[in-house]
């Protein structure tokens, strides 16, 4: 079978054609329910009589959003299994366990995580979101400090980066993040004609356009870390409520994964949580709305002291003291408020959006993209050492003009 895509009739045979997986799912009976609702693969859920569940992801040659047209390396499945492997060594608890991987047939076996729902799903219907970001904060400062130069050494370090090398998919990040928001591409952007005036001026604002460049730049040339690379709340499963015993968060989807600035995993995150906070301002929740943008806090002190704790155990702490920590966690945040910026801008404007804002109605998607557009601009124009404080108050003083 080597080379041919999976459906949902092929999957048990190759299941069967695996000792390992074998093992683990009774092929006789399968149920199989392609699931992917990605914009690059194909997903099968496998469940067999006795409900033991396995998950198989497969690559295909190209861009599934968009087809055949816009073809991409199969090879962004090694990617994910790498980066699946070493992440949930570093925190198994937050990471979809990688079962097995076939390089050869580009599929992932993956646990069964449909007692989960997509974060995203919950937020847009209103669910509960307490405990569901600190673990990411957690997972992020793991990733940091296990797969930096500060663990791995110099020399470890540089080897990894080299090895992990990802530019197909760096590539859409940087086009569709970094590019086509900026510079009226034609195809691939669009948004309703109501905000066309919003999106006018947004463009003839060259610190906003700057602003994205100088992102762009952090994004091709710092190497801090094997981050996700697509860490949002559609790249995150939850199950249950915070506090209950079956509670649990998980990352999933880091097909994206590559050396890069540990900010883009914060600031992708802290944009979509926007998100949710701008769908639900726009919808007239306003108290919700604040809540979400909390959330933004929870992350980052998450983050920072998971950050602090494993400090101690550095390499060379004669080189990197307490002092660098402090400055090197300014810049971060930094990076952080302006990749969220970024963030915010294609979700609304580019080709890849979300369905917080694309779900509403008329009205409220002009409130909705006010909000991503107006915040958004703000963070990566003053990103630069930026309060907590300072975002709270600029939020709510948005929904007085926005909503009222
Ligand atoms: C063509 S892929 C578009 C987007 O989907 C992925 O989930 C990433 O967010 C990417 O930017
Ligand atoms: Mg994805």
């Amino acid at each position: 079978m080597a080379g041919t895509v999976l459906t949902s009739e092929t999957v048990s045979e190759y299941i069967g054609g695996r000792t390992a997986l074998r093992k683990l799912i009774d092929v006789d009976g399968l149920t199989v329910q392609e699931v992917g609702d990605g914009n690059l693969n194909l997903v099968f859920v496998c469940r067999d009589a006795s409900g033991r569940a396995l998950v198989l992801k497969q690559s295909l040659p190209y861009v599934r959003l968009v087809g055949p047209d816009w073809p991409m390396t199969e090879d962004r499945a090694a990617r994910e299994a790498h980066s699946l492997t070493v992440h949930g060594r570093l925190a198994p608890e937050w990471v979809c366990a990688l079962v097995e991987y076939d390089d050869d047939q580009h599929i992932l076996v993956l646990e069964d995580l449909s007692d989960h729902e997509v974060l995203r799903s919950r937020l847009n219907r209103g669910g509960s979101h307490s405990g569901a970001f600190a673990p990411m904060g957690r997972l992020i400062a793991r990733v940091l400090t296990g797969t930096s130069w500060l663990t791995l050494g110099e020399e470890g370090f540089r080897a990894q980066a080299s090895e992990t090398v990802n530019t197909q998919l760096c590539l859409i990040s940087e086009e569709l993040i970094f590019t086509e928001p900026y510079v009226d591409c034609g195809t691939r952007n669009s948004v309703r004609s109501l905000v066309d005036g919003r999106l006018e001026t947004l463009r003839r604002d060259s610190e906003w356009v700057s602003g994205a460049m100088r992102m762009k730049r952090r994004f091709l040339t710092v190497q801090e870390a094997l981050i996700h690379g697509d860490l949002h709340t559609g790249s995150m499963f939850i199950r249950g409520e915070a506090g209950a015993a079956d509670f649990s968060v998980k990352a999933f989807d880091s097909e994206f994964a590559f050396y890069g600035p540990i900010g883009f995993d914060l600031g992708l995150l802290w944009g979509n949580i926007l998100a949710a906070a701008a769908r639900a301002a726009a919808q007239g929740e306003t108290d919700r709305a604040v809540s979400l943008m909390c959330e933004i806090e929870t992350v980052w002190y998450a983050f920072e002291n998971e950050l602090r704790s494993g400090w101690p155990a550095r390499m060379k702490p004669e080189q990197y003291t307490d002092a660098f920590l402090e400055s090197w966690l300014d810049d971060i945040r930094d990076d952080a408020w302006g990749f969220a910026g970024c963030e915010a801008a294609r979700r609304v404007i580019g080709l890849a959006k979300v369905s917080d804002i694309e779900t509403l109605d008329d009205d409220e998607y002009v409130r909705g993209v006010e909000i991503m557009l107006g915040v958004g601009r703000s963070w990566l124009v003053n990103r630069s050492r930026r309060s907590f404080d300072s975002y709270r108050r600029e939020f709510s003083e948005f929904l007085l003009h926005v909503v009222s």
